[in-house]
């Protein structure tokens, strides 16, 4: 089995208890890229995960806003703003990683979306596109400059990262049978084609 070398790293986005079935904002068959996100964690030397990690009163959720329902939308200072049930709440079980997904041997583990009265989808940037994760930084000063993404979910907090990734002038592969989509309102065909325009490889594990 070929390993890749440290320039290239596993990203593992969001693989979380409530983005799996029976969680408040499941994907359908989230849970079925824990056994292919540990296979693939196998070749890579660099391993790196998100955690999606909001406080009780974050503003992403439709509970905090008045008559709000859950995935619908609204404007925020940085953008429209998906409203989304209550979800990976700090320190709660559906914040914790898919109890089967491996992360002893994780390298970095990014939390996101932990401010207040902003979102974050992509794990180097929140929703305004400028306040920064720290990953971007973390990456360059390892000398990475190749990422492969997967992870929940892919028309969301996986795709925002991969375009993050090219703006970064990172290669960023996106590995697509280790992910699953939402999928509102047409948003997946919309990310996918968006990230085949900039630039983003759209592989499957079987590639590697
Ligand atoms: C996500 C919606 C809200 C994701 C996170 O991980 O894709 N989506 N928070
Ligand atoms: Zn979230």
């Amino acid at each position: 089995m070929t390993v890749f070398k440290d320039n290239t790293a596993l990203i593992l986005i969001d693989i979380q208890n409530d983005f799996c079935p029976g969680g408040a904002l499941e994907v359908g068959e989230g849970n079925e890229i824990v056994e292919v996100a540990n296979k693939l964690q196998e070749k890579f030397r660099v391993k790196i995960a998100t955690q999606d990690w909001h406080p009780p009163n974050h503003t992403s959720f439709a509970s905090n806003h008045l008559d709000k329902l859950p995935f619908s939308t609204t404007e925020m200072f940085y953008g429209t703003q998906v409203l989304w049930p209550d979800h990976c709440i700090q320190g709660k079980k559906g914040a914790e990683f898919h109890p089967k997904l491996i992360t002893k041997s994780t390298d970095l583990i990014i939390r996101k979306g932990f401010r207040t009265e902003i979102d974050s989808y992509s794990a180097f940037f929140d929703n305004d596109h400028k306040t920064s994760t720290g990953l971007g930084g973390y990456l360059k000063a390892r000398g990475i400059n190749s990422i492969y993404l997967c992870g929940l979910a892919l028309d969301f907090c996986v795709y925002f990262s991969a375009i993050d990734g090219v703006n970064l002038d990172l290669e960023v592969n996106v590995i697509k049978d280790a992910c699953r989509a939402i999928d509102l309102d047409g948003s997946l065909e919309m990310a996918i084609n968006d990230m085949k325009n900039k630039g983003v490889n759209l592989i499957t594990s079987n590639d590697l």
